[in-house]
């Protein structure tokens, strides 16, 4: 088999990763990256893919286009494809110097075509461009809190497509008891004549025929697998789903769970439901967003020690091969389409709508098989409150319900007393920082704030109505800085922190109706590089349980010992 990034693997096709080192500039020149003639460009270095280009000293904190070129090779008169696993701000894709396609969804998976030609050495360049422009780029804005990275961040891949070259499988599951699923075949277009595909899930005995007609693109088949095994955090189970047609096949890996809202409760097959963890941005002080697999697996083995068993993907598309190994270790996951606080003006701008739509279209497209996957979301933080940003939310989840009927829908509010959309989500995702953005700045230590706003926030919730939706504590935390203890355990002390979780967590965990909390934050980040850096020292948000290096404070034990008996 190839070796691929991530699920579905694509056994029949040559795929190689385009990963290692590249030509590369950069400049603060160029205007407009959808207009470049890339062979008159001097490329002055190697740089590698994946790597933020801003992270290495020579361009650190610079804004402006990195262009990134190399050869490619490709049979003369063979289709084929890139696949980008993620990158920012925006970009455009060049082969032979021609425009081939541009866009700016940062985060998310995109396929890009490559016409055939008659030659087989392909000169490729991508331009990527990490200015702040809310006309080029609506989805990322600089007040965002956390660095806005310019580079490839995440692998890119070399597909050698057939004439009749297969999308995804999405596997949806039936009946988790009587192991049925449904499997849809997608094509990347109407075939040409009718074909016929294998089915078979490894470790069965049996394989299925189904016929696709000429002229069709989707064909459906259901199954049933022998002795179900249900997927779980305690017992993550998984399947393999192998298609394949005379030209080309697909493998989608694939878990057996159901998760559902009931009088409250979220349910896991049928179970109630405990979520704790933490928000994760995918950051590193050197690497900046691109982080390896190393980092990967290292952050799920500090969250699973801690006693966790879920992270919120804040706030954006994740990362294929991170979510691969959620799906491995049992993790659940919260993914959300990239947003931070979008304000009235978003919501009346029809590109930023139809970005927004997009880019949750292609999440739900590239994470549909992950059984890690339970909660989808949107629009962290944005004005939900307002009467102008309603269709948006309605319309993000109509869009969430007619594609995926396997996870719940949710959003993280942060105007939880006057939200206008509850009634859009399964369950409800509240952030909420008392006891640090306190109601009164003259109380020391306002901890005794934090139990009492969250049991003030259920009964809220009761009284209008949502007392049957289960309450997620999406996001709660205090700052601290690394190595500051402080005997009055004041602001910022590792003691602090430490307490507020305490507190925090207890509270979150003993809540009727509350299926859990995401701490907020996993490890510190970089943020701002403006005047708005003058609330988060050092220019991090520190609200990490871990530093941005991954070493542990005063609160990693305190909440280890809270997930693990509810007390400490
Ligand atoms: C918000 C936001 C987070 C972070 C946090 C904070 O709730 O969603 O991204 O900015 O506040 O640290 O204040």
């Amino acid at each position: 088999m190839n070796s691929q990034y991530s699920f579905p693997h694509y056994p029949k096709r040559s795929v190689c990763s385009l990963d290692g080192l590249w030509s590369f500039l950069f400049s603060e020149n160029i205007t407009d990256i959808t207009d470049l003639e890339t062979a008159a460009l001097e490329y002055t270095e190697g740089l590698p893919v994946p790597s933020c280009f801003d992270a290495f000293p020579a361009y650190v904190g610079k804004r402006g286009v990195g262009v990134y070129k190399r050869k490619i090779h490709i049979l003369a008169g063979q289709q084929a494809m890139l696949v980008f696993h993620g990158l920012g701000l925006y970009a455009a894709v060049y082969v032979d110097n021609v425009l081939l396609h541009h866009w700016a969804l940062p985060y998310s998976r995109q396929e890009v075509e490559i016409p055939a030609a008659d030659t087989t050495e392909r000169d490729l360049v991508i331009a990527v461009d990490n200015r702040f422009d809310r006309e080029r780029c609506p989805l990322f804005e600089q007040y965002y809190d956390f660095y806005g990275y310019g580079g490839i961040y995440r692998s890119i891949e070399l597909h050698r497509l057939p004439e009749k070259a297969i999308h995804r499988a999405r596997i949806r599951i039936l009946d988790t008891k009587r192991g049925s699923v449904r499997a849809s075949i997608h094509m990347k277009r109407p075939v040409s004549e009718g074909t016929a595909f294998t089915l078979r899930i490894q470790g069965q005995a049996s394989e299925h025929q189904v016929w696709l007609s000429r002229g069709e693109d989707i064909v459906e088949y259901d199954l049933d697998i022998d002795e179900p095994k249900l997927w779980s955090p305690d017992s993550p189970h998984l399947y393999t789903l192998h298609v394949e047609s005379d030209e080309d096949s697909v493998v989608e890996r694939f878990g057996l769970r159901e998760i559902s809202c009931r009088d409250g409760l979220l349910l896991l097959n049928g179970e109630p439901l405990t979520l704790k963890g933490v928000n994760r941005h995918e950051a590193h002080p050197q690497l900046g967003v691109a982080l390896g697999l190393q980092q990967s697996v290292e952050d799920i083995q500090i969250i699973r020690e801690m006693g966790g068993n879920f992270i919120r993907g804040s706030h954006y598309p994740q990362d294929q091969r991170f979510l691969d190994l959620c799906d491995e270790t049992g993790m659940l996951v919260f993914e959300e389409s990239l947003g931070w606080g979008q304000k009235s003006y978003h919501f009346s701008d029809e590109r930023f709508c139809e970005d927004t739509l997009e880019q949750t279209r292609l999440m739900v497209d590239t994470s549909f098989n992950h059984p890690s996957v339970i909660l989808y979301g949107f629009l962290n933080e944005g004005v939900s409150h307002e009467e102008g940003s309603v269709h948006l939310y309605r319309k993000l989840s109509s869009v969430l319900r007619a594609e995926d009927t396997q996870r719940m829908i949710t959003y993280a509010t942060m105007y939880a007393d006057a939200d206008l959309c509850y009634e859009y989500a399964d369950v409800i995702s509240i952030n909420s920082y008392p006891g640090w953005y306190a109601k009164d700045n003259e109380v020391l230590r306002p901890l005794s704030e934090v139990g009492k706003e969250l049991h003030r926030l259920r009964e809220m919730l009761d009284s209008k109505g949502y007392g049957d939706k289960p309450m997620l504590i999406s996001e709660i935390g205090a700052g601290a800085i690394y190595g500051f203890r402080d005997r009055m355990r004041q602001h910022w002390s590792e003691e602090y922190q430490s307490d507020y979780l305490k507190e925090a967590c207890l509270h979150a965990l003993d809540l009727d109706r509350c299926c859990g909390i995401a701490i907020w934050q996993y490890c510190d980040c970089r943020t701002y590089s403006t005047a708005y850096a003058l609330m988060r020292p050092r220019a991090f948000n520190n609200k990490g349980i871990l530093d941005e290096y991954r070493r542990p404070k005063l609160a990693y034990d305190t909440v280890k010992a809270v997930f693990a008996q509810g007390s400490v």
